[in-house]
């Protein structure tokens, strides 16, 4: 059914990431910006049905525009909080996981390096992504503005960070790289292997 998305609800309550995130930020994070993706996700996608039934598609850049944008945005903000946990419940990467990071990436430390500099680098508001490119076989690194710009297309992300403004600004203020730095803590890495997993039984059809 079109426009039926619903906010999901945290594994764990608001104050549970501190010290690294703070539990205002959280609640404002997931109750009003997520919660925004989410009712702009259901707009759109309702005014694409009534589009098609009336055959007026006069305002269709919009809305396919609202779709990608809103879309993104709901998808990417339930992967991130999937993707954290509280610090004392946190344990390093293994197995499969572990294996395909040292393959793409030489070692643990080289994939966070890499990882972290291009969540930094971000220009304005966006993501730094670790995504399964099914097309070759491997994992990636990709580092997206807003909710959805400069990706590549046919990757699965099965780790997000988010790095707006309103993700870290109360407590870090304009120390963006002391929150990625710090992120590392609470990092659900059996989350991650589970979405993973899952993406590696989508195989690209080359032709
Ligand atoms: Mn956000």
């Amino acid at each position: 059914m079109a426009g039926e998305h619903k906010l999901p609800e945290l594994n764990y309550s608001y104050d549970a990431l501190e010290p690294f995130i703070d539990a205002k930020t959280m609640e404002i994070h997931h109750s009003k910006h997520h919660q925004g993706y989410v009712n702009g996700l259901n707009k759109a996608e309702k005014a694409l049905a009534t589009a098609r039934e009336t055959g007026d598609f006069s305002n269709i850049a919009a809305l396919e525009k609202a779709l990608a944008f809103h879309g993104s945005g709901h998808f990417n903000h339930t992967l991130f909080w999937q993707n954290m946990l509280p610090a004392d419940n946190y344990k390093d990467p293994s197995g499969d996981l572990l294996s395909q990071i040292k393959k793409d990436f030489g070692s643990l430390d080289s994939f966070k390096a890499q990882f972290s500099a291009a969540a930094k680098a971000v220009e304005g508001s966006g993501w730094g992504f670790l995504v399964w490119q099914a097309a070759g076989e491997k994992l990636e690194i990709l580092a997206a503005e807003n909710q959805q710009k400069i990706t590549q297309f046919t990757t699965i992300p099965v780790m997000g960070l988010d790095v707006w403004e309103h993700a870290y600004y109360l407590h870090y203020q304009n120390r963006r790289a002391e929150y990625v730095d710090n992120w590392w803590n609470i990092v659900n890495w059996e989350n991650v292997a589970q979405h993973f997993g899952a993406a590696t039984q989508y195989k690209f059809h080359h032709g």
